[in-house]
Formats: C-alpha cells, structure tokens, sequence
C-alpha cells in the first residue's frame, strides 16, 4: 500500500535569514558542554516532553521510527539506575577498559562515580528497537543506530536551545536498564541523558573544537 502524497508546505527563507538563522544556531550549539554535576533544582517536565517531540520529527529508516524515550524523575527509580550503572562502570574502569582507553579518558577526569544519575532532576533513557513482534511475525526495522543517533541529536540540540544542561551516558553495558524501567525484549537501551541546570560550581574541561577546515572538506 502505497502512502497518500501530498504538497509539502516549505517555507523559502531569503539568502540573508538564512545565513543569520545558520550562524545563530551554530553559536547556541558551540555553547553546549557535557555537564556533569547538576542542580537537583526541578522544573516543567513539558520542557523535555517538546524536546521529546522534536526528537520523534528525526528521520527513520522505511519511516518506523525505531526509537522509545523514558523519562526517569523518580529519585528510586534514579538511585537504582546509579547503583546499577556504577557497578558496570566500577568493572569497567577497573578491569574491561583497555589502558589507552583509560589515557583517553584521564584529561576528562571521568571515573566510575554517577552521581549525577541521582543529582540531575531528569535522567532521559533512550530505547532502540531493532524490530516488532505481531501475531508472531517478526518485522525487522532498517538503519537502526541511525536513525536512533539523529533522534538523540535533535533531542540534545533541542535541549540545549531550552536552556538546559545535559551529560551523554553510556554504561557498558547497560542491559540493566531494560530490567529496571521494565521494558519489552525488543527495546534495547542506547543511551542515557541527564538533564537539568548545572550545579552553581559545575566545570567543565576546557577542550577546543576542530576547526572547520580540519573537520570538512569539499570537493
Ligand atoms: N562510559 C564511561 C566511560 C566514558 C567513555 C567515553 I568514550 C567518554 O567520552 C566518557 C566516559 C563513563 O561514562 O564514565
């Protein structure tokens, strides 16, 4: 079956609002930083419910949009993802990490510590789904990753356009996670988020970018 088509109603914008337009949104990305130590300080779950949405617009392989976001505010729920994720990251550090990966990692300062997977009022869990089940027919979806990493891309950048504050999250591995918010067997954890204002003495390292020239080439 064949999907009704219909007029797309794009707006053309002039040369000049689009070059304003361009510049101011790579002015609001180039403030985002990694931040990790946030206030407990609450606010408007809606917040992350629109950035939610615009994260659902992403593009998707054969449109299935392969991806589910929980958002986890109870502090149980917060304390039991940091007691698990910290026994992951423990092993991690300390026995599955290769030491190159570890020298990466010493400038950052990063260790097997989460606090901020209780601290930060907000943790986003984002969910693949690799296929659905009907009537036991398996349906295989397309271009998971993806399609998944665009959607965490947009959710991160609309984040950031709210004013708030998130940290990427990747426990190795993270299976726990399907456990705790209970999820189905065909959703598979992909990343977490905390989201929040940073903590009044929040730092952040002072790492350069690549400069355009080093990252692009045209041809
Ligand atoms: N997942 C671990 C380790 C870690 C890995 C990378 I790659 C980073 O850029 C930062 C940390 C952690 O979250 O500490």
């Amino acid at each position: 079956m064949k999907f009704k088509f219909i007029k797309y109603n794009f707006v053309k914008r002039t040369d000049e609002e689009c070059l304003k337009r361009a510049s101011d949104f790579f002015e609001l990305m180039n403030k985002r930083r990694s931040v990790r130590s946030f206030s407990p300080v609450k606010f408007d779950r809606k917040l992350i419910e629109l950035a939610i949405s615009a994260a659902g617009t992403a593009p998707s392989g054969a449109n299935k949009q392969p991806w589910k976001f929980i958002i986890v505010e109870s502090y149980e729920i917060k304390k039991e993802i940091r007691i698990a994720a910290e026994k992951e990251e423990k092993e991690s550090y300390e026995k599955r990490m290769p030491q190159s990966w570890l020298d990466d990692l010493a400038p950052l300062g990063t260790d097997w510590r989460k606090e901020f997977l209780e601290t930060a009022p907000y943790l986003i869990v984002v969910f693949k789904i690799d296929f659905t089940k009907s009537d036991s027919e398996l349906k295989k979806h397309y271009y998971v990753n993806e399609s998944v990493g665009i959607a965490t891309g947009i959710l991160l950048a609309s984040l950031q356009n709210t004013g708030l504050a998130t940290l990427t999250h990747t426990p190795s591995p993270m299976n726990f996670l399907q456990k705790i918010l209970n999820r189905p067997s065909n959703e598979k954890p992909y990343l977490i988020i905390p989201v929040g204002y940073p903590a009044e003495d929040a730092v952040v390292p002072d790492i350069k970018r690549k400069s355009l020239s080093e990252i692009l080439e045209v041809t």
